[in-house]
């Protein structure tokens, strides 16, 4: 930007001069990127961006003819943002992959700070075990992985098992605090049977002693899509939100806030023909359909709009403070995370509903 339109070409360069010298010394003049260091609201370099799961299936399934899940570690084709392109995030924050693992296969235990979550979207059989619960993996099912705990998957069915992993890796990244290591064993011993933590803290009651601290992670660590979907299901009997159809938060029951502290994650129903108002909110938001479709209609603020038309599997992001709008073309279910909880705790969290 010109600061010196009535300038003389003398005191241009004078200024110029002036930059070079201090560029040696490590410093720059702020008024020079004031404007874009303070914009008057986000201008994100996220680009909105799908992914058609019949699109890319096939890669997927080929990764598994090329690589072990041992071998990889964790087999995984990485959703990179077509705006961030080398930098692992679908967003400014969040990091979003598909992980295949094929029947036998293990992917050995290890922990790290980065939080997770997986979205289960294909094939049936495999198990996430966290903190030495397992815990079977359904089409649709929500699993969280809490920062530092212990999590290995593995297949004993005869589907090759796909799903979404979701995790707050760019977040971890920027902060310089990501720790990581290996399990000693390859896959956790059972330390408790399938159900317990759902049973203890997933069923209106929780444990006597326990005593959450205001941030920690939720104890239920599969919100099974079952049970989301009939209370989907169940609130649809009432009127429809104009923004959002029927929308619910995940919540760690013991302390209503989000299950895990960085990440922000909702399930959400419209009925076939629904189409919602126009929305926007300061975190820009990862969503996967889980049944029927629809279109996204996303504006970028200068106005050119992206159209994608989704289908069950679908991957899309809507960008921070995009004004976007969905319209169902068959009963659909979707789900949605973001950081969310963090701007939240932030005090930077907005929204605004349009008419
Ligand atoms: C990870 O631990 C998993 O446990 C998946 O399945 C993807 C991406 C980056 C870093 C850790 C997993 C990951 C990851």
């Amino acid at each position: 930007m010109d600061r010196n339109p009535g300038g003389s070409a003398a005191q241009d360069a004078e200024r110029r001069d002036f930059y070079e010298r201090i560029d040696k010394v490590g410093m720059t003049p702020l008024w020079e990127v004031l404007g874009a260091l303070v914009p008057p609201q986000p201008k994100s370099p996220v680009a909105p961006a799908h992914w058609r799961y019949d699109s890319v299936r096939e890669h997927v399934m080929e990764a598994g003819r090329l690589i072990s899940a041992e071998e990889a570690e964790r087999r995984v084709l990485v959703l990179e943002n077509p705006a961030l392109r080398g930098q692992s995030c679908i967003t400014q924050s969040l990091y979003a992959g598909l992980q295949l693992i094929l029947p036998g296969e293990v992917a050995p235990a290890h922990r790290h700070t980065q939080s997770a979550l997986r979205l289960v979207l294909d094939g049936e059989g495999a198990y996430t075990a966290v903190d030495g619960e397992r815990t079977t993996m359904r089409f649709g099912d929500f699993i969280i992985t809490p920062s530092w705990t212990f999590h290995d998957h593995g297949n004993d069915g005869r589907d090759p098992v796909v799903w979404l992993d979701g995790l707050d890796i760019p977040l971890v990244r920027f902060l310089d605090a990501g720790f990581a290591e290996k399990g000693s064993v390859k896959s956790q011993l059972d330390a408790r049977p399938e159900g317990d933590a759902l049973h203890r803290y997933g069923s209106n009651m929780v444990p006597l002693d326990h005593a959450p601290m205001p941030h920690e992670p939720s104890r239920v660590f599969t919100y099974p899509f079952a049970r989301t979907r009939e209370s989907l299901v169940g609130i649809s009997r009432g009127a429809a939100d104009p923004h959002f159809g029927f929308k619910l938060r995940f919540v760690n029951p013991a302390t209503g806030r989000s299950p895990m502290p960085t990440i922000g994650t909702f399930a959400q129903r419209l009925a076939k023909g629904f189409a919602t108002r126009p929305y926007r909110s300061s975190d820009s938001t990862v969503y996967v359909c889980l049944e029927g479709g629809g279109r996204a209609t996303i504006d970028a603020a200068s106005g050119a709009a992206s159209t994608f038309d989704f289908a069950p599997r679908d991957v899309f992001v809507v960008p921070s403070w995009h004004a976007f709008a969905l319209a169902a073309n068959d009963d659909t279910i979707l789900f949605s995370f973001s950081d969310r909880p963090v701007q939240e705790v932030l005090g930077l969290w907005r929204e605004e509903k349009m008419a």
